[in-house]
């Protein structure tokens, strides 16, 4: 890279007026900007209370027509693919995108799961947009820009054919600049895919994931919320009768009484409380999960209304609803000391006294959908998760519903896709959040790379069950067995004494062990993914249409 060539687009604010700026050097700012072992740092001047409405750094790319552009989307749940170059990138209409900036729209939480109210979203065809990283593939070829440093704010990556540009962007609302700050550590790293993702995971000093995968069951995808003592132990009881390999069993949603009391059990459902259903898994020789959202809380919950300024707030100081889900909830400010003290407090409890041994932590994207503090959006998300792996000692974390670089290294597993369906249908979805078996497949192929670099990928469940499934064997199958070829973390949620001998074959075939080394996953022709890869020295070709689950020869 010529760092003569590279043109700056920023707009900042001084005193409350605004100034254009396109060099390095201007009248309240200089930058310091090098580019040294593929490596390009920028580093911020400032030589008045600035605040940033753009920085933008444009860097000329040829494209060809052949090439493949992968952009990483916000969180574990986003969508996530590689683009042919002539792609329109967005899945949602203009009217929803609208329609999700609505006051009221935005007041029940429905578009916080994503960045929609924080980035502009890019509608022109061949202008694809992901955030910390993204690659253009030319053939075998990767050439990647991925930020090393998300605690100096999150970097977004452009790639503009049209104009012939990877534009790389800053996320810095809400900070006043005044000294000396970094604002950009980014690599540009050319090679193979995986010799690529290695070198990049060097440079960010994750260490790779010294993990085995594992195969286990949850809750969630058959009961969803409506568990019970009864149905987990019945679940469990069929799972340790089973030959098929089972090592952890993860109770989702729905045992606690309300979203945020995550110590107050629903008596009810869970007579004998949570200490016996870890004490029951651990009896049959598996690993206890639980499900909680520790910066979460529902208005009714007793969290809240005893301690309503432990949570975010908006401009004016009024609690700021951070997510649509249980009808609209809030989170902790994870900078408030005694919020700090109770979520340290839950965990404590969960892991030592209860005894649970993985924690499946989800909504974690709500402790930063507002920049406060003086702090970007990036900043906390990495303080978040810093927090998070204090409390949680060396015990296991699933992460999900999490913006992924400030958790790589620091959750064992995590979610890389959307919520999977009980059927395979091509919905329309409201946000890039939102569940969708299509989604979820593209993410476990197209995110492949974060397995065993990362953490262990999560691709969500598969399910092999006939009652309360809505697609036919084959389209299970066929998830089941992309899930084993990509994942890191094998579950299901079947009641498996349900099973007939197909089903349980099918099952100890998804769970066994495979040396498996990916040779191609790309899109041969619209919605037609194809991938082949090796198993067990074995060649197979998988190829189906996304949308549908249907094999295509
Ligand atoms: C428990 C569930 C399960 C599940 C998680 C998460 O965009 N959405 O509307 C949306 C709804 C639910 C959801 C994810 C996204 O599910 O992924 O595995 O744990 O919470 O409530």
């Amino acid at each position: 890279m010529n760092l003569s060539e590279i043109k700056y687009d920023i707009k900042y604010n001084v005193d409350g007026t605004s100034y254009v700026c396109n060099a390095t050097e201007c009248a309240h700012f200089s930058l310091d900007v090098n580019f040294d072992g593929g490596v390009l740092k920028v580093l911020l001047n400032a030589k008045s209370p600035i605040k940033f409405q753009k920085f933008d750094i444009k860097l000329h790319y040829e494209y060809l027509p052949s090439d493949r552009i992968f952009v990483n989307g916000y969180q574990s749940w986003t969508d996530s693919m590689e683009y042919e170059p002539s792609d329109r990138m967005s899945e949602l209409t203009r009217l929803m995108e609208c329609f999700v900036k609505l006051a009221p729209v935005k007041r029940i939480g429905l578009p916080k799961s994503g960045d929609t109210l924080f980035w502009k979203y890019p509608r022109k065809r061949g202008v694809f947009y992901g955030w910390s990283y993204g690659y253009v593939r030319r053939g075998d070829n990767v050439e990647i820009f991925g930020s090393l440093d998300e605690r100096c704010g999150y970097t977004v990556a452009t790639f503009d054919v049209g104009n012939k540009q990877v534009i790389v962007s800053k996320e810095l609302e809400g900070v006043t600049y005044d000294g000396a700050a970094k604002l950009l550590e980014l690599a540009v790293i050319s090679g193979q895919y995986d010799e690529v993702f290695d070198k990049y995971f060097e440079k960010m000093g994750v260490k790779a994931s010294v993990l085995e995968r594992r195969c286990g069951y949850t809750s969630w995808y058959n009961y969803y919320s409506r568990i019970s003592e009864d149905i987990i132990n019945r679940d469990l009881e069929s799972i340790s009768n089973q030959d098929a390999k089972f090592d952890c069993f993860q109770i989702d949603d729905g045992y606690q009484e309300n979203i945020g009391d995550w110590l107050t059990t629903d008596k009810i459902k869970f007579p004998n409380g949570m200490k016996a259903v870890a004490d029951a898994i651990h009896s049959k020789g598996m690993i206890a999960g639980l499900w909680l959202a520790p910066f979460a809380a529902v208005k009714k919950s007793k969290l809240f209304t005893q301690h309503p300024d432990w949570f975010i707030k908006d401009k004016k100081g009024r609690p700021y609803n951070t997510g649509a889900n249980w009808g609209g909830f809030y989170s902790l400010d994870i900078y408030n000391e005694e919020a700090r003290e109770y979520i340290r407090h839950v965990f404590d409890v969960v892991l030592n006294d209860w005894g649970y041994d993985l924690v499946k932590l989800d909504f974690l994207y709500g402790a930063c959908v507002l920049p406060m503090r003086n702090k970007t959006r990036g900043e906390i998300m990495c303080d978040a998760m810093d927090l998070i792996r204090e409390c949680c000692g060396d015990k296991l974390i699933l992460g999900c519903g999490v913006p992924m670089m400030p958790a790589f290294g620091k959750v064992d597993y995590c979610r890389i896709g959307a919520d999977v369906e009980l059927s395979w249908k091509n919905i329309k979805n409201k946000t890039r959040e939102d569940v969708s078996t299509p989604h979820t497949i593209c993410n476990t192929i197209f995110r492949r790379h974060l397995n065993g670099r990362a953490w262990m990928n999560d691709p969500d469940v598969f399910m092999l069950r006939d009652n309360n499934m809505f697609m036919p064997m084959e389209k299970r199958k066929l998830i089941a067995k992309i899930n084993s070829t990509f994942g890191g973390l094998l579950f299901i949620s079947d009641d498996v004494s349900r099973y007939n001998e197909e089903q349980k074959a099918a099952l100890r075939e998804t769970f066994a062990q495979k040396d498996v080394k990916i040779i191609s996953a790309e899109f041969v022709a619209k919605d037609v993914m194809q991938t082949v890869f090796e198993e067990n020295g074995k060649k197979v070709v998988l190829k189906f249409n996304v949308r549908n689950g249907e094999l295509v020869d």
